[in-house]
C-alpha cells in the first residue's frame, strides 16, 4: 500500500457544554483530521486528538501540524506500507514523542488498510466484541446538585459507568453526596493529576465510597509517587496521562503504580502500541478500557474499534455523539443504547465521514503529495 496525498484541516467544533477539569475548561473542540488516499484510491480518516493548550499534556493543535508537516507526512507519502503496524515500529520509530501526531496519521493509515482488505477496522486490529460497553465523564459542575442531576440524566439513557471529574476542594463531598443518592452505581473520580503525595490523607478518604477505581491522582508524568499512593490505597489506581508506551506499562504494572489501565490511541502513538499494550495487561491480568479526549466522530469510531479487543473490560469513555455536538462529522452518529455500542462490521473504521460537515467545521485545510 501507497499513500500518495494527505490532506489536514483544522476542525472546530462547538461542545453542547462546557466540560471542566482540573486543568481547564473547553468550550469547543479544536482538532487535526487527518484524510489520507492511497495510490489504489482507498481513503483512510483519522483524528489527532492533541487539544489547543497543552494542559492535558505537552501537545497541541498547533504542535501536531507542525510534526506531521515536517516530519512525519514526508515520511508517510514517500514510503511503500504493507501492514500499518510498520508505521510506528519502524517509520517513525526515531522521532521521539510527539505520540498524538504519530497517532493520528497512522490511525488514517489503519483504517484505509482495513477498507483495502474488505474488513473492518475492529477486525483488522484483532478485536472479539459485537457491542462495547461505556459510560460517561461528568466535569466539574457549579454544584454537587447540579452533578447528581447529570448523573441521574446518564443513568436513565443507561449509561454503565459515571467518572466525576475531581479536584481538591471537589473531591470528598461530592463523592459522599453522590454514594448517598446512589450507593450502587459503577462509580469513579478522575483526578487528571490535581493531587500530589500530601494529600495522601484526602485521597484515602475516599477509599471509604467503593469507588471503581480513581484515575491519575497524582503528576502526569509520575509511576513513583502512585506506587507508593497504591500501596496504601484500597481502591485501584489507573493510571491515564503517566502511560505513553508499551514499556510505560510494563514498568508501571512492575512497580505497583496501578491496578488499572486507560488506553487512549493518541496518548499512546496509535493503534499498534495500543494493541501491544492491550496483550500485556491482559497477560499481566491489568484489566483496561478506553479513555476519551471529546473526539468528534471519526476519532469515536477509532475508540470504539480498539474497544472491540478482549481485554477492555471496563466500560470506556467512548459516549454517544449526541452528548457533545450539535451534529457530528459522521453518518450514523455515534449511538449508544442503553450504554451499550455495536461495533461496526463494515469496512475500515464504519462510519461514514460527512463531506459537508467536515466542511462546514473547517478552520484551515492543506493538501501535502
Ligand atoms: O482525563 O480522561 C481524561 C477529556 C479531555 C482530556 C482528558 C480527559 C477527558 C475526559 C473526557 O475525561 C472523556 C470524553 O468524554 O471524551
Ligand atoms: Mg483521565
Amino acid at each position: 500500500m501507497k499513500i500518495k496525498k494527505i490532506t489536514l484541516r483544522h476542525m472546530k467544533l462547538d461542545l453542547l457544554t462546557p466540560f471542566v477539569t482540573s486543568f481547564g475548561i473547553e468550550y469547543d473542540k479544536d482538532f487535526i483530521l487527518v484524510e489520507a488516499v492511497t495510490e489504489s484510491g482507498t481513503t483512510g480518516w483519522a483524528e489527532s486528538v492533541a487539544m489547543l493548550d497543552p494542559l492535558y499534556n505537552e501537545e497541541t493543535v498547533k504542535t501536531n501540524w507542525h510534526i506531521l508537516e515536517d516530519y512525519l507526512i514526508p515520511i508517510i507519502l514517500k514510503s511503500g506500507i504493507s501492514h500499518p503496524d510498520e508505521v510506528s515500529e519502524k517509520l517513525f520509530k526515531h522521532i521521539r514523542g510527539n505520540y498524538m501526531a504519530k497517532a493520528a496519521i497512522e490511525g488514517a493509515v489503519w483504517d484505509a488498510y482495513a477498507k483495502e482488505k474488505g474488513i473492518s477496522l475492529a477486525q483488522a486490529l484483532g478485536g472479539t466484541k459485537e457491542k462495547i460497553e461505556v459510560g460517561v465523564s461528568i466535569g466539574i459542575q457549579e454544584s454537587i446538585d447540579a452533578s447528581l442531576s447529570v448523573i441521574e440524566a446518564r443513568l436513565k439513557e443507561g449509561y454503565k459507568r459515571f467518572k466525576l471529574k475531581i479536584k481538591p476542594g471537589w473531591d470528598v463531598e461530592l463523592i459522599d453526596r453522590v454514594r448517598q443518592v446512589y450507593p450502587e452505581i459503577p462509580l469513579m473520580a478522575d483526578a487528571n493529576s490535581a493531587y500530589t503525595l500530601s494529600d495522601m490523607d484526602r485521597l484515602r478518604q475516599l477509599d471509604a465510597y467503593n469507588l471503581m477505581m480513581i484515575e491519575q491522582p497524582l503528576a502526569h508524568n509520575d509511576i513513583i509517587d502512585h506506587a507508593e499512593l497504591q500501596a496504601v490505597l484500597s481502591t485501584p489506581i489507573c493510571l491515564d496521562e503517566s502511560i505513553h508506551s508499551l514499556d510505560d506499562a510494563r514498568k508501571a504494572i512492575k512497580l505497583g503504580s496501578c491496578k488499572i489501565i486507560n488506553i487512549k490511541v493518541g496518548r499512546v502513538g496509535g493503534l499498534t502500541e495500543a494493541r501491544k499494550i492491550h496483550d500485556l495487561c491482559m497477560e499481566s491480568g491489568i484489566p483496561l478500557w478506553c479513555g476519551g479526549m471529546l473526539e468528534a466522530g471519526i476519532g469515536r469510531a477509532h475508540n470504539i474499534a480498539i474497544t472491540s479487543l478482549p481485554n477492555f473490560i471496563l466500560p470506556g469513555d467512548t459516549a454517544g455523539s449526541a452528548l457533545y455536538w450539535k451534529e457530528d462529522i459522521i453518518t450514523p452518529e455515534v449511538i449508544a443504547e442503553n450504554g451499550l455500542i455495536s461495533v461496526p462490521k463494515l469496512p475500515g473504521i464504519g462510519y461514514k465521514p460527512n463531506l459537508e460537515k467536515i466542511e462546514k467545521y473547517t478552520l484551515l485545510s492543506k493538501e501535502y503529495e
